[in-house]
Order: structure tokens, then C-alpha cells, then sequence
């Protein structure tokens, strides 16, 4: 979104005169759902007005002397040195400002890191650029990747009011239950940031980090990564849905019945024609970022599919590959963990029959045979 200067200016003194400021030019925090969201918001505030106090005495001290005792008006400066009374006064208030900001400041952080006795413990795994949940005692465990059509994002369609901010798998959690968020990362430093939730955890590759909440109210909170994690770092969104305990239940249900029946049959041999359709939606959500519709590439930093060496060479060559990943190149990511069977036959189709026209491909139960090699 474009802010000209001038509208930014202007909500900034609109914050000076809270009775004059829009609702549209949010300044402040997103209102939280949880009860330390509440707490964080009324610090910042006490904090923010202790501020606007000392400036205010400070500023107006300062202004008052230049203008009273200006030379231009005849005034004689004092000459004196070392006043000690003034010296402990001006020492010591600084100091019993300072404890009393950062006892109730320390206070609270101490409370978000709090993940004791929590009611749900979810693992959060940032990769570039998706993340991955795990709930550790339920068993359900998927990635959620951005929902966003590239139409949208190359300005060719209408972008919706949840752009970039949608995603295809939300975390699914039950109201006024405390949930723990485990974070880490599979390649670079990421964070699991959901404000209308107040929490925010940076997700560190070989680290385990946590972070708690408990939502008070049903609804959908929206946050992004929020660390700069390399070119897609604005398309990894989160989204949290807070259901009803029978609504969160239904919903692990259902996503236990999904990871045990794959929706795809592992024995059947497809035709290359429903391979390559499916491989199409596959390319779309997993590859396009690096090698760009119909396959063009960004050489050098990531390769044309279209005549691409490997992607034209052996089919072991090609599969091998996407399953673990380019032993050159870490940004060519192992997919074998992240994609299903068919999902991997279905990309190769489309990337070899789609993409090129090598006239080979590979059945679901190829990929398996593959993996237990
Ligand atoms: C984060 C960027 C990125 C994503 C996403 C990505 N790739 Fe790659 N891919 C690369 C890079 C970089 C290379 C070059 C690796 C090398 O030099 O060894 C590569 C190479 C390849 C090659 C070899 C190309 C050739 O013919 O030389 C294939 C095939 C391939 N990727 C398939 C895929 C598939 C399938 C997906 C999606 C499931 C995917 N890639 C997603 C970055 C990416
Ligand atoms: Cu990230």
C-alpha cells in the first residue's frame, strides 16, 4: 500500500491529539484477543505517556530558558560549578523512573515466556517459504503454504482484502485453551508472529524456541513472517483459526482421516495426461516462486526447467533431485519429506511433459519404490 508522505506526517501528529485520530490510520497496536495482549497494550501506553511527561518538562525547561534568559534581553549568566544536591536529584529520579518502567515491563515478559501448563503443544517449522505444524500430541502434522493466486500478486486480478495474509492449511486451535508454539527452521532464521494474538517468536534452524497464548475470542488471526528470510519472506503468512473445543475437535478428526487414507490410490498407474494436470497445481504451489511459470527459470540463480539440463536428462537424474535436493545448491530444497508420491510423479510429469516434452514419467508407486531404496 502507498502512504504519500504528507498522510503519514499527519497521522503522526494524529497521535498527539487521540481524539482527532482515524480509525483507518491504525498507529497502534493490533487489539489482541488474549489477556497479556491487553497487559503489553496498557504498558506501552504507561511507558508512552511517562515519555510524553518527561518531554514535555524537559522540552518546556529548555525552551523557557532560551527564550527568559536570552543574551538579547539582557540577561546575565550565573557562573557557578558543582551544585551536589542537584547532581543526586538529577541521578536519582532518572533511576526510580527507570525501576518503575521496567519492573512491570520485565514483569510481563517473563509471563509471555511462560509456556508452562499449557492445554496444546504445536511445533512450528519455518522453511523458505512455507511453514510446517506438527501438534506433538495429536499426531496431525501439515504445511501451510500461501492460498494468494499469483494473478493477484502480478497485479493481473483484483487483490482481495486478505491478500497475501491467506493460506491453503490454518492452524486450527480451541478457545481459552493455553497453547504452547515450539518454533525452529529447516534453512535460515524465520518468525512466527501473529499480533492480534500478541505473540511473536523468532524460529532459529538447530534451536528450539517457545512461546504461549491462550485467545479469548473465536475468530481468524492473520500474522507474516517477520523475519527477512530471503526473496519470498512477504509470502510465508500464518493464519490461526480459534474454534469451539467441538469445532477443534471435528477438525483433528478430520485431519487424522485425511493423513491415513492418502487421496491418492499408490497402486494405480495414471496416465500421463492426470499426471501432468496434477503436476501443474503441484509446480504452481511449491516451484513457481524460483522457476517461474512455464518454467522459464532466473538463471543464474535459479534454472530454466524448460531444456533444463536435468530436467530433459535421465529421469532417475530428475527425481532424484527434487527427492533430496541439489548437493550444490541449498536453495534447492530436498522435497522427498515435504511432497507426497504422487505429488512428486505429478510434478515430474508436468515438469518433463508440460514444461518439455521428454514423453517419460513416473507412477506413484516409482516414487515409493525410490524411497526405500
Ligand atoms: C527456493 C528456490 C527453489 C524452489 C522453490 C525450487 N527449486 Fe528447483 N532448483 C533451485 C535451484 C537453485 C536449482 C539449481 C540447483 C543446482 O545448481 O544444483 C534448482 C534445480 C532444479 C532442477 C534441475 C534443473 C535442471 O534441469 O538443471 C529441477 C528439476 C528442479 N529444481 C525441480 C524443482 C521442483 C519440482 C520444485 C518444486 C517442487 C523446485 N525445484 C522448487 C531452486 C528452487
Ligand atoms: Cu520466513
Amino acid at each position: 500500500m502507498k502512504v504519500s508522505f504528507g498522510v503519514r506526517v499527519l497521522s503522526m501528529l494524529s497521535a498527539l491529539t487521540p481524539g482527532l485520530a482515524f480509525a483507518e490510520w491504525n498507529l497502534n497496536f493490533t487489539p489482541a484477543s488474549t489477556l497479556l495482549g491487553a497487559e503489553i497494550q496498557a504498558v506501552h501506553d504507561l511507558v508512552m505517556w511517562i515519555i510524553v511527561v518527561i518531554s514535555i518538562v524537559v522540552f518546556g525547561a529548555m525552551f523557557w530558558s532560551i527564550l527568559k534568559h536570552r543574551k538579547s534581553v539582557g540577561h546575565k549568566a550565573a557562573n557557578f560549578h558543582e551544585n551536589t544536591t542537584i547532581e543526586i536529584i538529577w541521578t536519582v529520579i532518572p533511576i526510580v523512573i527507570l525501576v518503575a518502567m521496567a519492573f512491570p515491563a520485565t514483569r510481563l515478559l517473563l509471563a509471555t515466556r511462560d509456556s508452562s501448563a499449557s492445554d496444546i503443544t504445536i511445533k512450528a517449522t519455518g522453511y523458505q517459504w512455507r511453514w510446517g505444524y506438527e501438534y506433538l500430541d495429536e499426531g496431525v502434522k501439515f504445511y501451510s503454504t500461501l492460498a494468494t493466486p499469483r494473478s493477484q500478486i502480478d497485479g493481473v486480478t483484483e487483490k482481495t482484502s486478505t491478500y497475501l495474509l491467506e493460506v491453503d492449511n490454518p492452524v486450527v486451535v480451541p478457545v481459552g485453551k493455553k497453547i504452547r508454539i515450539l518454533t525452529t527452521a529447516n534453512d535460515v532464521i524465520h518468525s512466527w508472529a501473529v499480533p492480534g494474538l500478541a505473540v511473536k517468536q523468532d524460529a532459529i534452524p538447530g534451536f528450539i524456541r517457545d512461546i504461549a497464548f491462550k485467545a479469548e475470542t473465536v475468530g481468524t488471526y492473520r500474522g507474516q513472517c517477520s523475519e527477512l528470510c530471503g526473496k519470498e519472506h512477504g509470502f510465508m503468512p500464518i493464519v490461526v483459526e480459534v474454534v469451539s473445543e467441538e469445532d477443534y475437535q471435528s477438525w483433528i478428526q478430520a485431519k487424522l482421516t485425511v493423513a491415513g487414507a492418502p487421496s491418492f490410490d499408490p497402486n494405480k498407474s495414471y496416465s500421463v495426461t492426470e499426471l501432468v494436470a496434477a503436476g501443474e497445481q503441484v509446480y504452481n504451489a511449491n516451484c513457481v516462486a524460483c522457476h517461474q511459470a512455464g518454467g522459464v527459470g532466473m538463471p543464474p540463480t535459479f534454472p530454466a526447467i524448460k531444456g533444463g539440463k536435468i530436467a530433459t536428462g535421465s529421469i532417475q537424474g530428475h527425481l532424484d533431485i527434487i527427492l533430496n535436493g541439489s548437493a550444490k545448491n541449498p536453495m534447492m530444497a530436498a522435497w522427498g519429506p515435504i511432497l507426497s508420491d504422487m505429488d512428486l510423479a505429478a510434478v515430474i510429469a508436468y515438469q518433463r511433459n508440460g514444461i518439455n516434452s521428454t514423453g517419460d514419467f513416473l507412477q506413484p508407486a516409482d516414487i515409493a519404490a525410490a524411497r526405500s531404496e
